[in-house]
């Protein structure tokens, strides 16, 4: 009884997400669903990536929050718009979340939609939200074991960002065995390291977008 009460709501939500992504493909807008833990650096490298790239495509964001509208502020501070969903508990959006956020974004000015979901390397990767590609971020400050013990999120992801790269000197993280045992997961993650805060390899993850969707 449990087993089919979730795939109901699974499906529900499958059903909702794609009513999404009808709207956002009407608008012309390509979306991204980010996912980490929490603290991976999601927000820090959203603010720095709309900075480099605002002035060639027009950005939206949607963020989701457990609570506060913290991320939102830093976000509205780089001037493009931005919508907060406080999820008051749950631990990942989900589609109706989305489709009442819309509402509150000037959809026909934007032409990418990132939407940062709820710190959680778990539930996020079960809810789609109508989006277009999945990335991941895992930072080095986190472990080298987690793409084994938390295989779902690496499975559904188009691209996988390493994050917080500068501070592996500091850290036992074996890069080349997270990017072997990724791969045995998801032949077709593409993964590039960077790091927010430094702006190294940010080029490659910009260029990354750009090959999806014509900025
Ligand atoms: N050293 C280092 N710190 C980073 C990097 N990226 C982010 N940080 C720091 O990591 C902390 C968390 O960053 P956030 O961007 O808030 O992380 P988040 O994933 O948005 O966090 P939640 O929204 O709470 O899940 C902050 O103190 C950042 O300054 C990085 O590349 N290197
Ligand atoms: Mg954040």
């Amino acid at each position: 009884m449990k087993v089919k009460l979730v795939k109901n709501i699974l499906e529900a939500n499958d059903r909702i997400a794609e009513e999404n992504r009808k709207i956002f493909d009407e608008h012309g807008i390509f979306v991204i669903n980010m996912m980490s833990a929490p603290g991976a650096g999601k927000t820090t490298l959203l603010e720095k990536t709309i900075r480099a790239l605002k002035d060639t495509a027009r950005i939206g964001v949607i963020e989701g929050d457990i609570a506060t509208t913290r991320d939102a502020e830093r976000i509205e501070a780089t001037g493009i718009p931005v919508v907060q969903i406080n999820t008051n508990g749950a631990c990942h959006l989900d589609g109706n979340m989305i489709r009442e956020a819309m509402d509150d974004l000037p959809l026909s000015a934007i032409d990418l939609l990132i939407i940062e979901n709820v710190g959680n390397l778990v539930c996020p990767a079960e809810f789609k939200v109508g989006e277009d590609a999945k990335v991941m971020l895992l930072s080095v400050a986190e472990g080298d074991d987690k793409p084994l013990k938390y295989p779902l999120m690496f499975s559904e992801a188009s691209l996988l960002l390493i994050n917080k790269i500068d501070l592996i000197p500091h850290t036992n993280f074996n890069m080349a065995k997270v990017k072997k045992e990724c791969m045995g997961i998801n032949s077709m993650l593409d993964i590039i390291e960077v790091s927010a805060m430094t702006g190294q390899g940010m080029d490659k993850w910009h260029n990354w977008l750009q090959q999806k969707f014509a900025l």
